[in-house]
């Protein structure tokens, strides 16, 4: 079959809830993913920061089939030999005393709201169902109802009310408006380090400090999404690092398992997470050995591979490169790491042309918000692969 024809069949049996580039994958092997037709691409998405390590990577794999074959999933009704590794290893790396293990990334943040409200009502003293919880504009944390509930893009939320209740949005990167947003009843301040879909919004130096700050001054716990920001996707093992803070609660996801299986967790100490009654919570999925295996080897391979160090090198580098390029489309060039976003000019005719020329020469990358090209390569991205892709860049980049 050719790429026209699961186009057509994509098409035809499938709900068109995306708009993906009309690239058919059937292969992927470090940065390197390939289609049915046998091109190779540079991968620049890392599957939204879900391949930190690299399409299929090795001991991953291993780890996966190893486990697989051995006992994938028993229920949370019974202990498995894999959970509590998992459990001791995230500790260790994280600095969190404990961890709730989830499956999708929304699910942790649901998590994560749901312990922000139960700690603001048996800890804070919050009147029950009244616990608030601030949030930013131009936030994403995932696409369950009380999620976009929340969120300020109309489209993600205008045909699925009713919505969820208790969140307040505030501009992002100004401390003072949350300052103005807490009341006795706020239970928790939920942000990304770096707001990702938002196109790479980088708060200003000292916002996630003055927020942490503000939040222990009014006893309000600060939530930190790390889903897509964590895993050393921005030069650090947590964003938040950047400025030596440290969230109440941090939520990962994504690249916890390196791609190979969903796998989050809510990370908190075990005065926030030690709330939680047994049976009050859980997922059928959330802890089973096989995910637990697989993200045990995901962290390993982070860390034997020096991943995060690179993405803070070799990310500086490849941004610096794609700022020095001389374009009449280039508005900026930001980023962290290696979470690097592109923002072109509103005359610029939209990312997804310029995206489109990128496939052309062997590179996928994603655009967001219309005018904005993320790149997000995998951390095993190496120097030489960088520059050897600059050029095309620089080729599209000037795009009459
Ligand atoms: C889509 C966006 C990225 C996330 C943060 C929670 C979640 C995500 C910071 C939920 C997920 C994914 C979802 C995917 C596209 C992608 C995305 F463009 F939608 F916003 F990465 F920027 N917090 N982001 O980035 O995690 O439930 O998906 O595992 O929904 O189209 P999930």
């Amino acid at each position: 079959m050719k790429t026209q024809d699961f186009v057509e069949l994509e098409e035809k049996y499938g709900a068109h809830n995306y708009h993906p580039l009309d690239v058919v994958l059937e292969k992927g092997d470090g940065v390197w993913v390939y289609d049915v037709e046998g091109n190779k691409y540079l991968d620049c998405l890392s599957a939204y920061s879900a391949v930190n390590q690299g399409h299929v990577h090795p001991r991953i794999l291993d780890a996966l089939v190893e486990q697989a074959n051995k006992l994938t999933l028993t229920s949370r009704a019974f202990r498995n030999s894999q959970l509590a590794l998992f459990y001791k290893e995230l500790a260790d790396i994280s600095g969190y005393e404990m961890s709730l293990p989830m499956n999708s990334g929304a699910e942790a943040v649901e998590t994560a709201i749901k312990l922000a409200r139960k700690w603001a009502y048996q800890v804070k003293g919050v009147k029950r169902h009244q616990a608030e919880i601030i949030i930013a504009d131009g936030n994403f944390h995932g696409r369950t109802i009380t999620i976009i509930s929340f969120s300020s893009e109309e489209f993600y939320k205008d045909d699925f009310g009713p919505l969820t209740p208790g969140f307040i949005s505030v501009k992002y990167g100004d401390a003072d408006a949350i300052a103005d947003a807490i009341t006795p009843n706020t239970a928790a301040v939920m942000l990304e380090p770096i707001q990702g879909e938002a196109g790479v919004v980088i708060p200003p130096e000292g916002y996630l400090t003055q927020v942490a700050e503000m939040c222990k001054e009014n006893n309000v716990l600060f939530i930190a999404d790390e889903i897509q920001t964590g895993l050393g996707r921005t030069g650090r093992f947590f964003a938040c690092e950047h400025e030596d803070v440290r969230a109440d609660i941090t939520i990962i996801g994504k690249a916890l398992s390196g791609g190979f299986y969903p796998v989050s967790a809510v990370l908190a100490d075990a005065d926030v997470l030690g709330l939680f009654q047994p049976g009050e919570h859980g997922s059928t999925f959330g802890g089973n050995p096989l995910g637990a295996a697989v993200a045990r080897a995901a962290i390993q391979v982070l860390l034997d591979e020096n991943l995060i160090e690179k993405a803070d090198t070799l990310g500086t580098y490849f941004m610096e490169q794609l700022a020095e390029i001389p374009s009449p489309h280039v508005k900026s060039v930001r980023g962290k790491g290696m979470l690097i976003g592109v923002e072109l000019n509103e005359d610029a005719g939209g990312a997804r042309r310029f995206c489109e020329a990128l496939q052309e020469q062997g590179i996928l990358a994603k655009e967001t918000h219309d005018h904005i090209i993320r790149f997000a390569p995998p951390l095993v991205i190496t120097k030489e692969i960088i520059d050897e892709a600059l050029p095309k860049i620089r080729e599209v980049l000037n795009l009459k």
